[in-house]
């Protein structure tokens, strides 16, 4: 592997192998990170790298498009199976493309949208002021619940009564409980709103059965593909048939130009993994060692966001441990383990500092960790950030991190 870069650019091809050797050694506890199988990885850098495919199967802008036409539609068919959706666009190149082709798809600018607010654990395409969603439309952020840490629909169905929302997002970027979408359609039926459901972090949960499925209740189904579905870097848009046409004229020539077909060839491997019984199985184990990460974490004095998790991802509260998420950040990977810093509800630190850090167990699950890896996990983060100032003690937790990661290796390259 990678003989050809090796010779023709060495510059690249170390800088490569730093990369590979960060993601073996070190343990990735970023919620929204995962590690594709070698099938995806050798599908998102084939040939299909090469070809422009401008259109949709048997109706491209270019010739030549005979094999694209093939993987598209099996990425296609594989997905409506997968989600159970009506229809599905493979083609957003990100989820906030897929996100975006939406709101254009039903929206003009100015109407008004209503979704989780950033620090409540909605995501920026979900009507954040810097970004187009808060530029283009109105929003109306729903804040959790302050007692629970939870979404109170009672709240936010009034929120919708007051706003008259004519679009409403169902999803979350750091929320660690069960999203009700059927609560979220009811919500949208009461006040005539479209219900656009972004389920980017628990695709491979809704897959398995484990997270209440978006369908049929949502007209609009958008994710990414990396996450928990383990798939390539991507995004995917679906709908009700009834919105297909429209949908896919939004993303191509709407927002979107030449199709990625090497990733959509990726996508269409992920899909084909997912349909089988290990990829339950592996959904599940995230699921288990989320929870025990959540008690070893809870065991070392850690506050929870809502006190736990239902899904793969722990919004940790750090406040009582007098650090702020910026610097458990980087105390944390100075030990060798991976996280973000992420805001907690109703913050008062700005987004670059925030007051927590977010964790989630896909990338370690893959690995084949289990819970007694887990409660390893949350006491070397506790030594961790109780030894903020110690080089020594972090520079003893990275060898023990790393003898663990040495353990269960997950690509086994050697040069
Ligand atoms: N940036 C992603 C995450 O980390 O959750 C969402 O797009």
């Amino acid at each position: 592997m990678f003989e050809h870069l090796k010779k023709s650019d060495s510059e690249v091809y170390e800088i490569v192998k730093k990369e590979y050797r960060r993601q073996e050694e070190c343990l990735e506890l970023i919620a929204s990170e995962n590690f594709a199988s070698y099938p995806v990885l050798e599908a998102a850098s084939s040939f299909f790298t090469n070809k422009y495919a401008e259109g949709y199967p048997g109706k491209r802008y270019y010739g030549g498009c005979g094999p694209c036409d093939e993987i598209e539609r099996t990425a296609q068919e594989r997905c409506r199976k997968l989600f159970n959706a009506e229809h599905a666009n493979v083609q957003p190149h990100s989820g906030t493309q897929a996100n975006m082709a939406v709101y254009f798809s039903v929206l003009s600018p100015g109407d008004t949208i209503m979704g989780m607010h950033l620090s409540h654990g909605g995501h920026l395409s979900h009507g954040h002021p810097t970004s187009f969603s808060g530029r283009y439309f109105h929003t109306v952020p729903i804040e959790l619940d302050r007692r629970t840490g939870m979404i109170d629909y009672d709240v936010v169905n009034r929120l919708a009564e007051k706003t008259k929302p004519k679009l409403i997002v169902a999803g979350a970027s750091a929320y660690s409980r069960i999203i009700d979408f059927k609560k979220f359609r009811e919500i949208c039926d009461h006040v005539g709103a479209y219900l656009m459901s972004d389920i980017a972090h628990i695709a491979g949960l809704v897959v398995a059965g484990l997270h209440p499925s978006p369908f049929p209740h949502s007209d609009f189904v958008t994710t990414t593909t990396h996450k928990t579905l383990r798939g390539p870097r991507g995004g995917l848009a679906m709908c009700r048939k009834e919105f297909a046409e429209l949908l896919d004229k939004n993303i191509f020539p709407g927002i979107q130009g030449g199709p990625f077909m090497h990733i959509i060839a990726a996508k269409a491997v992920a899909f084909g993994e997912a349909m089988k019984p290990e990829f339950r199985l592996y959904q599940e184990q995230i699921v288990k060692n989320s929870k025990a990460l959540a008690e070893g974490l809870i065991e070392e004095k850690f506050n929870l966001v809502s006190g736990g998790t239902d899904n793969h991802m722990i919004l940790v509260d750090l406040r009582n441990k007098g650090i702020k998420g910026n610097l458990a950040q980087y105390i944390l990977e100075e030990a060798g383990i991976t996280s973000n810093k992420n805001s907690i509800p109703n913050d008062t630190e700005k987004p670059f500092i925030t007051s927590g850090i977010r964790l989630g167990t896909p990338a370690v699950t893959t690995r084949g960790m289990k819970e007694a890896q887990m409660k390893q996990i949350a006491v070397f983060i506790s030594r961790a950030i109780n030894s903020a100032d110690n080089k020594e003690a972090l520079k003893e937790i990275k060898k023990e991190v790393r003898k663990m990661t040495d353990t269960f290796p997950i690509y086994g390259w050697t040069e």
